[in-house]
Formats: C-alpha cells, sequence, structure tokens
C-alpha cells in the first residue's frame, strides 16, 4: 500500500511540493540582514490603489455593494488618472521619514496593477492608461532609496477558479469554472513575474488567506517559490495569526502587537520576527469620497511612536484617487517636519526597556533610552528602572538637563511643567 502510495506520488509530481512541505525554513543571510533593516526602518507607507478607486467608496465596493463582477471589469476601460506621477509619490514618503512602500500590486477585487501576462484584467491591457505603475514605482524607489514592497491578495473576487468561494465576494454573479490547482498556479506565475521584473522586491504582503482558512493554499510551497527567486525577498501574510513557516515578518491591522481593538488580532500570538502595524490615516484603506475623517497629525504621530515602543514598523496606509487626498498630504508634510528632529529617537531603536505606559513609551539604541511622554498631565514621572548608572538626562530636543532623583522604586524625573509638546523626548544616557 505504502508502495502504491509512493510511486502515485511520484507520478503525479506531487513529490516536489511534498518535500518542500518537510523542509524548514532557513533564512538567507541576505534576508535576515533584510529583516535587520526591516527592524530599523521603522516607517513606511501603505498604498491602496485600483479601479475601485475610481467609484471613490473603498477597495471593497464591488462585494459590499454586490455589484456585478462583470459589469464591475468595465470600470478599467476608464481608468486613466492622468496626475499619477510615480516619483511624487514615492518623494511623499521619503520627506515623511518612511523608508519603504507596500503598494497593492493586485487586491480582492483580482484586477492586477502591472503588466502581467497571466491575465489580460490588468492596467497596461484592460485600461487605456497602458503603463506599469508597479515599473514606475520601482524606478522611482530605486532613484529614491526607499524599498518597495508588494501587497498581494490570495483571495480573487474576479478569477472562476477561485472556488470554492470563500465568506466573501459570493454576490457578484461569477460562475465558476476551472480548478483551485489552475488558481494556484496563476498566482505563482504572477509572484514569478513580480519578483523577476522589477528588481529588489523588499516584501511580498499577502492577504485574504482569511477568506478560506481551511483551503489547502500550499502556502510553504508558495513561501518557497518566492525565496528562490529572491533569497532577501521579505514574506509576511496578514492572516492574523502567529506566523506560519517560511514568514519573516509578522503585521498586525490597526493596532500595535499585543492589542486588539480593531478586532482582527485576538489569536495573532506576538512571535520573535520584526513587527509590522498597519493603520489608515482616515477609516478606510482605498479611496473613499465621503471619508475625510483624518486622524490628526498628533494622534499619527503617536500611533508611529507607540508602534516603535512596542518594537513595531508603522505602515501607514493613503488611498488615492487620482492623486494623493489633500488630508495625507498635509499630514504627510507635518509627520516630516516631526521625524526631521525626532527621528533619531526612532530609527534603528528597539522597545526600550520600560514597556508601554499610560504616558507613553520608551525607546533605545546603545546606551542611550528614550523616553516619549505622549499624555502626562504632572511633571513628575516614575521610571521604574533601577541599578543603571545614569550619564546624563536632558530633553532631547535642545539637550537641556532635567532634574531627576533616583529612589528605591526607580528615576524619578521631575519637569519644568506638565509636557505640552506632541511627544516630549527626554534622552537619558547611562555610563
Ligand atoms: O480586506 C483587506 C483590506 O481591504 C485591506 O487591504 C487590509 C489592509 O490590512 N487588509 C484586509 C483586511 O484584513
Amino acid at each position: 500500500m505504502r508502495k502504491i502510495f509512493i510511486i502515485t506520488l511520484l507520478l503525479s509530481g506531487g513529490i516536489s511540493s511534498f518535500c518542500l512541505a518537510q523542509e524548514k525554513y532557513t533564512p538567507s543571510k541576505e534576508n535576515l540582514e533584510n529583516r535587520q533593516w526591516f527592524r530599523d526602518a521603522k516607517f513606511g507607507m501603505f498604498i491602496h490603489w485600483g479601479i475601485y478607486s475610481m467609484l471613490a467608496d473603498g477597495e471593497w465596493v464591488l462585494t459590499n455593494k454586490n455589484l456585478n463582477e462583470e459589469e464591475y471589469q468595465k470600470l478599467a476601460d476608464g481608468f486613466y488618472p492622468s496626475k499619477f506621477n510615480a516619483d511624487e509619490w514615492v518623494r511623499a514618503a521619503k520627506d515623511a521619514g518612511m523608508k519603504y512602500i507596500c503598494f497593492t500590486s493586485r487586491h480582492h477585487d483580482g484586477f492586477s496593477m502591472f503588466d502581467t501576462k497571466q491575465s489580460d484584467y490588468n492596467v497596461v491591457k484592460a485600461t487605456p492608461f497602458k503603463r506599469d505603475v508597479i515599473k514606475e514605482l520601482a524606478e522611482a524607489c530605486r532613484k529614491h532609496g526607499l524599498k518597495l514592497f508588494l501587497y498581494y491578495s490570495h483571495i480573487d473576487w474576479h478569477r472562476p477558479d477561485y472556488y470554492p468561494w470563500g465568506r466573501t465576494g459570493r454576490n457578484t454573479g461569477r460562475t465558476p469554472s476551472g480548478t483551485w490547482e489552475d488558481y494556484l498556479k496563476f498566482m505563482d506565475a504572477q509572484l514569478t513575474e513580480l519578483l523577476t521584473n522589477y528588481g529588489s522586491i523588499g516584501g511580498i504582503w499577502f492577504d485574504g488567506w482569511w477568506d478560506k482558512p481551511d483551503a489547502d493554499w500550499q502556502l510553504e510551497r508558495q513561501y518557497a517559490l518566492v525565496h528562490r527567486l529572491q533569497p532577501g525577498c521579505l514574506i509576511g501574510n496578514n492572516h492574523h495569526k502567529a506566523p506560519f513557516e517560511g514568514e519573516d515578518f509578522q503585521m498586525f491591522e490597526r493596532d500595535l502587537p499585543g492589542q486588539n481593538k480593531a478586532g482582527y488580532s485576538a489569536d495573532a500570538e506576538i512571535s520573535t520576527l520584526p513587527l509590522e502595524s498597519c493603520e489608515t490615516m482616515n477609516n478606510t484603506w482605498g479611496y473613499n469620497i465621503n471619508d475625510r475623517n483624518f486622524k490628526s497629525t498628533k494622534q499619527l504621530i503617536h500611533t508611529l511612536v507607540g508602534a516603535s515602543g512596542n518594537n513595531a514598523n508603522l505602515l501607514l496606509n493613503v488611498g488615492p484617487g487620482g492623486d494623493f487626498p489633500e488630508g495625507s498630504v498635509t499630514h504627510l508634510k507635518e509627520i516630516g517636519e516631526w521625524m526631521k528632529t525626532y527621528g533619531e529617537t526612532l530609527y534603528g531603536t528597539r522597545a526600550g526597556i520600560v514597556p508601554h505606559q499610560p504616558w507613553g513609551v520608551t525607546t533605545q539604541k546603545d546606551n542611550k533610552l528614550y523616553v516619549h511622554i505622549l499624555n502626562l498631565d504632572k511633571t513628575e514621572l516614575l521610571l521604574p528602572i533601577t541599578g543603571k548608572k545614569v550619564k546624563s538626562i536632558a530633553r532631547f530636543k535642545d539637550k537641556t538637563p532635567v532634574k531627576y532623583k533616583k529612589t528605591k522604586e526607580g528615576i524619578l524625573l521631575q519637569l519644568e511643567e506638565i509636557p505640552a509638546d506632541i511627544d516630549h523626548v527626554i534622552e537619558i544616557v547611562w555610563r
């Protein structure tokens, strides 16, 4: 019986995936270096952009509004974003202090924002625009020294072989045809294009596994393909669980690691991999004409600082219509200004020895501890740190010395006044 099984496996070509599934993933040297780079980078820009942006109702409009998928495809005929300028987008990210961009190469609607031979349903073949958006972004990122990550949806509301359907996208009038195996091959072929045609890719940001958690996704095989093509490419998967074998970083949607305010992270046990938190600037990912509820610059900076204090990067989203929304542009500029002074207290740091507190967070690098006071309504602050020798304690921005006392409980900071700045940073240098 066993012999028959092995022969069948060999004949069916299943042996390669069988073997891969058995191998434990060992990240390459390059991959480990990129993980280190990622941990140091701290701040990136998420961009959700596709033909859905034209309907100005978020990236889920096809399924949320039960649109007919065949009719939805016609949106591509009108996609001509005359203002698109990859260089400007990348510069806006760079000026905000961001070190990487993660762009939606294909979202759940199944429309590819790059030149792919695997389907004509793509930005070059199906639109009058005819420009390969990813090629332009990749060139601009190279020019400005940012890394390009690619969001890649596991869900597909367009293809008839994404079948059995998942939890979402059911009422769009599709008729199933083809096999699940066809769909897996399609994704492999697209990933191969993405990882061979655009130079070095910082990472692949998978999303949508949760639509069909019981499906045979063959993730280890897919991950092995990515790592074979670009060993340094970091893989993350927004499955909202603890990382699976073969992944290189872990993301938390609209929450800091350990929180579950948004409701996605109940099972997302924090791993030792590099961490990333993704968040919207308003309330939606893809462009939504009604959503002008932008968070304040102060709130966004607090999220960024909070992420660093929890050992995570912040991937902050922009949802362009044809161009970046005004609100995003203003906030990005203001964050960039702030980063010019305070970036040093975040880049290259790790979470500080004092864990997240109601008043703020700490970050640390070499012999320095940065105390980020975000909400404090008094002038005294006790840091529960004992047994360390202080060389100096000063306000970060102008190096004015800060008074302090050493007590049995720790270091008691005595500030001149109640902190009023967005983030009152105190720099402690240890001997
Ligand atoms: O369904 C997607 C959503 O559209 C968006 O892309 C976010 C980004 O984290 N992820 C999914 C929801 O978990």
